[in-house]
Formats: C-alpha cells, sequence, structure tokens
C-alpha cells in the first residue's frame, strides 16, 4: 500500500444512500495540512481498502485534521463521508479514550492504562456522532460494517436507530481477558455496544472466549443468554453472534507484485547497498511500544556481543513507522528504539557501514516489499498483536519460497503461521535461541516451512476473510 499523495479526491454532489457502509475512525485517506490527500497508514486500511474496491459502498471515518467540517468525497469509487473532530475531541477521544485507555489495556496494559471520566464522555459523544453519519449513510435494509477498538459503543447506537439494518462489527486488537476488562469503569456500556452487532468478530478463538466470558461476567441483565456451543448470546431484543475471523491479507495480489523484475532488482540492489551480507534481518512496524521493537534490539545486542551474529556478515533493516507521536509512552518506545540502534552501532558498526538500519518513516509498499524478499529473517516480536499482517505480508511476497519468520506467540498470526519459529518476547534467551535457529535453518527445512505458512495464507486470505464475515452477516 503506497503512502504517496494522491489527488483521486472527487467531491460528490448527490449523495445518496448506500446497501454497504464502512465505519472506522479512519477514513483510507488523510488530509494532510497542506491539503493534500494520502493513504493512511495501518493495519486496517490495509486490509479495508482492497476489501471495499471489490463492492460499491461508503465509508465513514475521520480525515485525521483537527477541526474541519463533515463532508462527502469520492475516492476511487468509494464514497467517503468524513466525520469532523474537534481538537478537544483529538484529544479526548482519539489520544485519551482510544489510545491512552483502551489500547493500553487491550493490549495487556503493557503502559498503565488511564481512567478519565471527562475523556471517557467524549469516547461516548463522538460514538454517537459515528453512529448518526453511519444512520445518515445507509439505505433502508443496508448493511454496516464497524471497525475496532474506537467505535465500540457504535453497534448499539445505530441498533437503536436503525433496526432495520444489518450491523456488523469487527475488532481489530485484542480483547482483554476478565482480570484486565475488569478495571474499565465503563466495561459493561462497552458490551453492551458490541452487542447491538448481529455478528461481533475478532481475530481469535482466545478474543471471543474473552469476549464471551466478559458479556457473562458484567452483562447481568436477565435477559442475556448463551447458545449450548457459547457464541451466540440473545436478549430481549437482539441476537449477536461472537466468532473469531483472523485476518488476512490480498495474498494474490502481494505475490503477483513481488514477483516482479523490478523487485528482483531492487533485491540486488538492496543487498548490495547493504554491503553483501551474509544475513538480512528486518524489522516494520508501527512505532508502537506493543510491537517489541526494543526487545528484538536487545536481543540481537546480546547476539553480536555474544559474537553468535557476526557484525561483519550481519544487517539489520528497521523500519518504524511515525504512529500516534503525542500519546503517552509513544516518546519512550521511540528513545529506547532509537537508544539501542545508536548502541549497536556504535559498538559494532564500521565507518560508512552501520549494523543497523533505522528508517522513522512510512515507506511506499513497492519498498516494502523488496525489503521483505531481501530479509534472510523477518523479526515479529510484539507483546500482544490483534493479528500482525506484516509476518502474513511477508510470507505472501516469498514466491521464492525462502526465508524465515521469527513469531511472538502473542501475534494473533501464531494460532495460524505454526510454521513460523515463536517466542515469547519475554524471554530474552528463547528469543535469541529463536533467532539463531532461523539464521543457521538449513535450505530444504526454509522451503518447507514457507511453503506451508504460504499455502495456509493463501487458502485464508483477506477475500476469504471478507467473505466469511459478511456471509454470516446476511444470514443474520
Ligand atoms: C492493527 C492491529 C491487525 C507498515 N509500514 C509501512 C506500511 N505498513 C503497513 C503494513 C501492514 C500494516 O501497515 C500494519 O499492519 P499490522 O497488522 O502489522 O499492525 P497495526 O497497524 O497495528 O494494525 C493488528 C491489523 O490492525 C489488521 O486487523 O493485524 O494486530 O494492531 O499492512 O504493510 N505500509 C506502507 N509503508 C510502510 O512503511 N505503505
Amino acid at each position: 500500500m503506497t503512502e504517496s499523495h494522491t489527488s483521486n479526491v472527487e467531491r460528490t454532489e448527490d449523495p445518496g444512500r448506500s446497501q454497504f457502509v464502512v465505519v472506522a475512525n479512519r477514513l483510507p485517506v488523510k488530509l494532510a495540512d497542506d491539503g493534500s490527500w494520502s493513504l493512511s497508514p495501518g493495519g486496517l486500511v490495509s486490509a479495508m481498502l482492497p476489501v471495499m474496491r471489490e463492492r460499491t459502498g461508503a465509508w465513514v471515518g475521520w480525515d485525521g485534521s483537527a477541526g474541519g467540517n463533515d463532508d462527502r468525497f469520492e475516492f476511487e469509487g468509494i464514497r467517503l463521508s468524513t466525520v469532523a473532530i474537534s481538537q478537544q475531541e483529538h484529544d479526548d477521544y482519539y489520544s485519551g479514550a482510544c489510545n491512552e485507555t483502551i489500547w493500553p489495556l487491550y493490549h495487556g496494559s503493557i503502559e498503565a492504562a488511564q481512567f478519565h471520566r471527562e475523556t471517557w464522555a467524549a469516547y461516548r459523544d463522538v460514538n454517537r456522532r459515528f453512529a448518526d453519519a453511519a444512520c445518515a449513510e445507509v439505505a433502508e435494509g443496508g448493511t454496516v460494517w464497524v471497525h475496532d477498538y474506537q467505535l465500540q459503543l457504535v453497534p448499539q447506537m445505530i441498533r437503536e436507530q436503525r433496526p432495520d439494518a444489518k450491523i456488523g462489527y469487527y475488532l481489530h486488537i485484542p480483547f482483554p481477558p476478565l482480570e484486565l476488562l475488569a478495571r474499565l469503569p465503563w466495561r459493561q456500556q462497552v458490551l453492551d455496544g458490541l452487542l447491538g452487532a448481529d455478528v461481533v468478530g475478532v481475530q481469535t478463538q482466545a478474543d471471543a472466549r474473552n469476549v464471551l466470558s466478559g458479556v457473562r461476567r458484567f452483562c447481568k441483565r436477565d435477559d442475556v443468554t448463551f447458545a449450548a456451543d457459547g457464541g451466540i448470546v440473545r436478549s430481549a431484543q437482539t441476537t449477536s453472534v461472537v466468532k473469531a475471523f483472523p485476518i488476512s491479507v490480498d495474498y494474490a495480489a502481494i505475490a503477483a507484485e513481488s514477483a516482479t523484475d523490478d523487485v528482483d532488482l531492487g533485491v540486488k540492489r538492496l543487498r548490495n547497498e547493504l554491503g553483501d551480507p551474509e544475513v538480512v534481518l528486518l524489522g516494520v512496524d508501527r512505532l508502537d511500544y506493543t510491537k517489541g521493537i526494543d526487545l528484538r534490539l536487545k536481543a540481537i545486542r546480546e547476539l553480536l556481543i555474544e559474537r553468535r551474529l557476526d557484525p561483519r556478515k550481519t544487517a539489520v533493516v528497521q523500519v518504524a513507522v511515525p504512529s500516534r507521536e503525542d500519546v503517552l509512552g509513544y516518546d519512550e518506545v521511540r528513545n529506547r528504539v532509537e537508544q539501542l540502534v545508536g548502541t549497536i552501532n556504535g559498538d559494532f558498526g564500521e565507518l560508512g557501514r552501520p549494523v543497523v538500519q533505522y528508517i522513522h518513516k512510512s515507506l511506499p509498499f513497492s519498498e516494502l516489499l523488496v525489503l521483505y524478499r531481501a530479509a534472510d529473517v523477518l523479526l515479529v516480536t510484539p507483546f500482544q498483536d490483534g493479528m500482525n499482517l506484516v509476518a502474513k505480508e511477508y510470507a505472501a511476497s516469498r514466491v521464492d519460497e525462502r526465508g524465515a519468520l521469527v513469531l511472538s506467540e502473542f501475534a494473533g498470526a501464531a494460532e495460524e503461521l505454526t510454521d513460523s519459529f515463536l517466542v515469547n518476547p519475554y524471554d530474552t534467551e528463547g528469543l535469541k535461541d529463536q533467532i539463531e535457529a532461523a539464521v543457521a535453518m538449513e535450505e530444504d527445512e526454509e522451503q518447507r516451512r514457507m511453503a506451508a505458512m504460504r499455502t495456509q495464507i493463501e487458502s485464508n486470505d483477506l477475500a476469504a476473510w471478507a467473505k466469511a464475515f459478511l456471509a454470516l452477516l446476511a444470514m443474520a
């Protein structure tokens, strides 16, 4: 997915209403200060843009700018309906409730979650506006698909206004176990909000179990009952199916682009520029404290110190895409990461040849593909991650059936990619052993594992994910 500036954003005169409406905090494009549009970064947009391109419909979301008015545009045939967010709402709803309360809590409270009544009030208000915008956009009997942790109250708010609509909800991040959810002062509101949907989709079986145990514990209304298989919750007004739908990538598109001569040439050029190392280790992440970038650099540093990795024969590339820079915790992780990069390069680099190439910006997807194809080992070591699309993109791109994946047990992708080198990222010694094993793997073993991961992703690709979710929703 390229981050390049785009001008194909057009005003629509007659908005009409749509049979299919996606509602997400962010629109697929964001507005820069200079008035230009570019693709929004991150996993949700990577996943949903191809899904929308296959269908006609509208996308309700925020354009990333503070202030402004609600508006309607067209982008690549998709109707965009913007929900304006003021600077105060940005601070309270987005930075506050979404990214200082829910994000850390749902990712295992790696950073302490903040609980503030005033930011939660903003969360409710903004959720209400998204629900109103969705109701204005969806045609009679149409389908609304609400996405992610920023909009957990929206399904119920739509249900109250539009009982005719089919409402789906998908959570892209993990849903916390009872002991963490219990801390949230607004846990019952959240669960009631989700249960406004006919289908509540989550990434993994563990997430589905967590939603259901949250409902059992905290929705103490007499009218709530469970079907025998535990996945269906009934109340007087609604029936919700709670189910895991592991999200995926557009396997065919990635494999096709990766098989081009341009990518082959790019790989040769890149490895040459890196000094023709024997081993290229790669990390690609939003610069987020959940992703465990610092841990993997610490493990690499120790492997270099112990001479289990040879600094003259190893190149490490870490792409860290800027993210949420004004939110608590992000500054610290950036400092930790950059300090480690500096220490490793200071101790092990040569003049003109650092061991770690660190890139703190977003790259065009074509360049990510070259990196994926050039990497002997991809390191995906989050403390907690809904799925992790980077891991799946890497395998999809390896048309040469080479390359190894070191993958955290705490990424949703670990439920499926069992031919990776699974690691507990908290266990530095274990992580080091697995990196070393991945580097040392024999070629036939490498091929067997990569082929198995690719087959898994090919038969469970993004289109299959969307189709499975929407088929269940259509039956609701
Ligand atoms: C959330 C959940 C879940 C990365 N760097 C660049 C770039 N990317 C693209 C990747 C990938 C996406 O961003 C990142 O997706 P992830 O899944 O790895 O992570 P999150 O952003 O945290 O996504 C996650 C996902 O939603 C989907 O449900 O898997 O668990 O946290 O597609 O390619 N894209 C470009 N330049 C970059 O430098 N163009």
